[in-house]
């Protein structure tokens, strides 16, 4: 009897210092330990030379050795399955997935870099929100209740509050700017706009302006000139030629459109400058005095510029692309091919 539990001690101590060393090592342990003509069995048939008073005693010290041996084996186990797991059958030396990278946008494109010129020239971004109220997208910015740019037609209205609308431009964010600093004011305000329009290759429902105010002391018409002139040969290359044409805009006084000569025909004509050699880029002038006044600017010592343009047509003339519907499809084969541009 002394000699089996000394022998079974021994036994234990060998349990405890096996360890998990793959599938075979395991199977051994368990034939050596748990088969028919294992350890455990073995001891048990030692049972017959107990002596009966010492049966009972040794009889609770066999079940927990042979607990022991089984719940070795199924921790064994369990550590296989642990190990499989955390090697999958993957090769790790294979290069990866190619990932496709996305492109930037073309509009996006165009208004990085009319941000990237203007900021050259001092001018900050400002930015505003697209649900706009009555008095900053129109009232405040000299368009009476008559004008036709506050028609029905052109302007979506939120139906549950009529006062609320979807910017027309972006001239509301500028508003916004001039009700809260005092100059000088040196901003553009590049964004996506709205109008209620019937969508076609020329027209569509929203569309991306650039807007730009500067108000200081001095600021004149020659400034206004020279800076959109620097623009558009830093976005057009030196030698593009530019032409100012007088015009009419509310919120200015004087105001002009300003004409470059074609990019895409180089003046011979063609359906994008609709064979004149001059297409219009952006409209601008002096920022009108009573508009000053409505943010309590005071328009004898102060004086501004402000212009704005069509992101789309920015892009028309940069990379030729002549049918407004194609940046709002998201068709891939338009797309991937800007991916080379920055
Ligand atoms: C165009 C013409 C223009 C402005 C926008 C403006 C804004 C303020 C004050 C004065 Cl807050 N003017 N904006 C001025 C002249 C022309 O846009 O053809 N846009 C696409």
């Amino acid at each position: 009897m002394e000699q089996l539990l000394q022998q079974i001690e021994k036994y234990k101590q060998e349990i405890a210092a096996v360890t998990h060393n793959g599938p075979d090592s395991t199977e051994a342990y368990r034939i050596k330990f748990l088969g028919t003509k294992g350890i455990v069995k073995n001891l048990f048939a030692e049972m017959k030379n107990v002596p009966n008073e010492k049966k009972k005693e040794f009889g609770q010290i066999l079940n927990e050795f042979k607990q022991l041996a089984e719940a070795k084996y199924e921790s064994l186990k369990k550590s296989a399955g642990a190990t499989e797991e955390a090697a999958p059958d993957i090769d790790l030396s294979l290069p990866g997935d190619e990932l496709p990278l996305g492109t930037r946008h073309p509009i996006s494109l165009v208004k990085n870099e009319i941000i990237h010129i203007f900021g050259r020239l001092g001018f900050s971004v400002a930015e505003g929100p697209e649900i706009e109220d009555d008095w900053h997208n129109f009232t405040s910015l000299n368009l009476p209740g008559d004008h036709p740019a506050r028609d029905m037609q052109d302007t979506f209205y939120i139906h549950k509050n009529p006062d609320w609308l979807l910017r027309t431009h972006t001239s509301s964010v500028q508003a916004r700017v001039m009700e809260k600093q005092k100059p000088p004011i040196r901003i553009i305000c590049p964004g996506r706009v709205y109008r209620n329009e019937t969508i076609s290759a020329r027209a569509h429902c929203f569309f991306h302006q650039t807007e730009g105010l500067y108000v200081d002391e001095n600021v004149s018409f020659a400034d206004l000139k020279q800076t959109l002139y620097f623009f558009v040969q830093e976005m057009f290359g030196k030698d593009v030629k530019v032409r100012f044409r007088p015009s009419y805009f509310p919120f200015t006084e004087p105001s002009a459109e300003m004409d470059i000569n074609c990019r895409i025909c180089g003046g011979v004509g063609c359906n994008v400058c609709k064979h004149t050699g001059w297409v219009e880029i952006l409209g601008s002038g002096m920022v009108h005095p009573k508009m000053l006044e409505n943010f309590n600017i005071d328009s004898n010592k102060y004086t501004g510029f402000a212009f704005g343009m069509g992101i789309e047509r920015i892009c028309q003339l940069k990379y030729r692309i002549n049918d407004l519907r194609l940046y709002s499809q998201n068709d891939i084969r338009f797309l991937k091919q800007f991916i080379s541009a920055v």
